[in-house]
């Protein structure tokens, strides 16, 4: 597997000497294999477009040491109960004419409780009915929760690892790697889609990056997509005033990511903020096609719509039309738009 003619195979098996290998190639060649094993899979202009909207925000019990939401860290941030559905129903019609495709809502809870899950499934089948494609996370899930969400129509659920196994215990106390392997298992088993990445910047080792990518790669089936989040640094929690990662570290990330994971989605997320147009370009060029999109992600900001949409126009990308993923009716046709896609999917 060390040349672009094995590129898009889709593999579960990698070791983590194969994965350093890949960290330590040539930043072109990287790149180069990045892309191949890209376009076997996509179309190398799209890029799908999720919107994020805190639907519970602040007072979480957990302790992960990047987080804002924490009850243990004072960020200062104004906690909010569970949003009512009409407002997040206003938020998503307003995600749809800006463009987005898929409509992501988080909510600050160590698990939900099944009153809690009645009112998501709520907002759940609220966004899907405009259309849209959802997406929830919401913590940790039993398997009859995951059954719940899955009959509601929800597409994918996000639950990410964060980081390598060895270096998780440094970021959070108050759950384990195998509670998120467990939830992951629910969420599979009950035939939801997987969004499931993780955090670089948080003062990990390369290793813990490559162990991160080893980790998600080798799951039983790839997570359909993986947002490799650049910390957002927050005054008041632990990780404040860590030393970001290299740039082209976060390059190389995603690149890696792609090459491991060629028929995913890899999404650049959080961080894109204090990125420059250019490294953000180096992220799209190594693969990354989905993005986080509008001025806000749970608590704190992102890009404008303006910015972004410019952004893929300068490099004749455009905004992803229809999801790779979208069931099609038993039956109906695909449109000419979905007809390549589908055939791929
Ligand atoms: N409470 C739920 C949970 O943790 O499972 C769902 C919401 S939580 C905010 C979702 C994800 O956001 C976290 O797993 C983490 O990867 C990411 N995240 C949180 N704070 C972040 C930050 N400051 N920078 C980058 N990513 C962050
Ligand atoms: C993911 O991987 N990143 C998103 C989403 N999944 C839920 C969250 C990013 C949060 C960044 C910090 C904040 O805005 O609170
Ligand atoms: Fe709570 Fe999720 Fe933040 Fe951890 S990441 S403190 S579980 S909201």
């Amino acid at each position: 597997m060390s040349n672009v003619e094995t590129a898009g195979a889709v593999r579960h098996d990698w070791s983590y000497e194969e994965v350093s290998a890949l960290f330590a190639l040539p930043f072109a060649d990287l790149i180069y294999r990045a892309q191949a094993a890209h376009r076997e899979h996509f179309d190398a202009r799209d890029v799908q477009l999720s919107t994020l909207l805190s639907v519970k925000t602040g007072a979480c019990p957990e302790d992960c040491a990047y987080c804002p939401q924490s009850v243990r860290f004072d960020t200062g941030l104004e906690r909010e109960t569970l949003l009512p559905t009409e407002q997040v129903l206003d938020a998503a019609k307003r995600a749809k004419a800006a463009g987005a495709t898929r409509f992501c809502m988080g909510a600050a809870w160590r698990s939900p409780k099944d009153k809690d899950l009645d009112r998501v499934i709520d907002m759940v089948e609220a966004v899907k009915a405009e259309g849209l494609e959802t997406c929830v996370t919401l913590g940790m899930l039993k398997a009859r929760q995951a059954q719940r969400l899955a009959e509601a129509g929800l597409d994918y659920y996000n639950h990410n690892l964060d980081t390598s196994p060895e270096y998780y215990e440094q970021i959070i106390s108050t759950r384990t790697y195998e509670d998120r392997l467990d939830t992951l298992e629910h969420v599979r088993d009950a035939g939801l889609k997987v969004c499931c990445g993780g955090i670089v910047g948080m003062g990990e080792a390369p290793g813990d990056r490559a162990e991160m990518l080893r980790q998600l790669a080798n799951l039983p089936e790839h997570p359909q997509s993986v947002p490799i989040n650049n910390l957002v640094q927050v005054e008041g929690t632990p990780l404040a005033g860590t030393d970001p990662i290299d740039e082209l570290d976060f390059v190389r990330t995603i690149a890696v990511a792609k090459i491991m994971m060629p028929a995913s989605y890899v999404r650049l997320a959080a961080g894109r903020e204090e990125m420059s147009e250019a490294v953000q370009t180096l992220c799209l060029l190594a693969g990354a096609n989905s993005i986080f999109y509008g001025d806000e992600l749970l608590t704190t900001t992102n890009p404008a719509h303006q910015a972004d949409l410019a952004l893929l126009d300068k490099l004749g990308m455009r905004a992803e039309a229809s999801p790779k993923y979208t069931d099609l009716e038993p039956g109906v046709e695909p449109s000419a738009e979905q007809a390549p896609q589908a055939a791929r999917a």
